[in-house]
């Protein structure tokens, strides 16, 4: 398997679940602005929706979207147990966190990257996000990790939210539950693997 990515963004969420699922893999950097892959090939023919992440199959198909790539992932893999089995009520409540991550936290954010945005307009989306974090603040208390006592793939996504939130200087403070869920992600071997992989570490 091959995934397109770009350091630090929305794809680091794959990159951890591949390295915990075990899953051999190569990695293809993405330049973003000028649409090319390391090689300088053309990623707009490879991904026509032009952004990351992309994961190449064996079979030589293109998955897109980083909800759904993380459960293919897992499915790979089901005894490492990175996502319930399929049709269970535990993966519909897997869906559910990953459907709110990726609308509710992901997409937050791009207005906060976005150099042409009026800080005014930023606070509006600053606010959001700290709101969402509260929620997800108290979902963690007594747990370990956002399903229960162990890891799933849609703590990958949220370590991947809360690594932005730091870049934005989005103060998590207020929610010792999520500051304490980023020190045991970052405790994980396999996260460590991945943020090595891009430069992060
Ligand atoms: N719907 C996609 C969105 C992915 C996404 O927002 N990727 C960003 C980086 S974090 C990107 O590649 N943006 C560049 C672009 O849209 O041209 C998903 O959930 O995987």
């Amino acid at each position: 398997m091959k995934l397109y990515y770009t350091p630090g963004a929305c794809s680091v969420s794959p990159h951890i679940a591949l390295c915990e699922a075990g899953i051999p893999h190569e990695i293809d950097k993405v330049d973003l602005k000028e649409k090319k892959t390391s090689t300088g090939a053309n990623y707009m023919a490879i991904n026509p929706k032009g952004y990351i992440p992309a994961l190449q199959l064996d079979n030589g198909e293109l998955l897109v979207e980083g909800a759904v790539i993380v459960q293919y992932i897992a499915d790979q893999r089901p005894e490492s147990g990175l996502a319930p089995k399929a049709g269970t009520m535990e993966r519909y409540r897997l869906q559910e966190w990953l459907t709110f991550i990726s609308s509710e936290l992901h997409k937050t954010f791009s207005p906060l990257f976005n150099a042409a945005m009026p800080e005014d307009g930023k606070n509006i989306f600053r606010d959001r996000l700290a709101m969402r974090f509260g929620y997800v603040d108290k979902q963690l208390a007594g747990k370990d990790y956002l399903m229960g006592a162990k890891f799933c793939v849609a703590d990958g996504y949220f370590y991947n939210m809360i690594r932005w939130a730091r870049r934005v200087n989005l103060d998590l403070t207020a929610f010792p539950n999520v500051v304490a869920f980023e020190k045991r992600m970052e405790a994980r071997p396999k996260v460590i693997e991945a943020l090595k992989a891009e430069g992060l570490m």
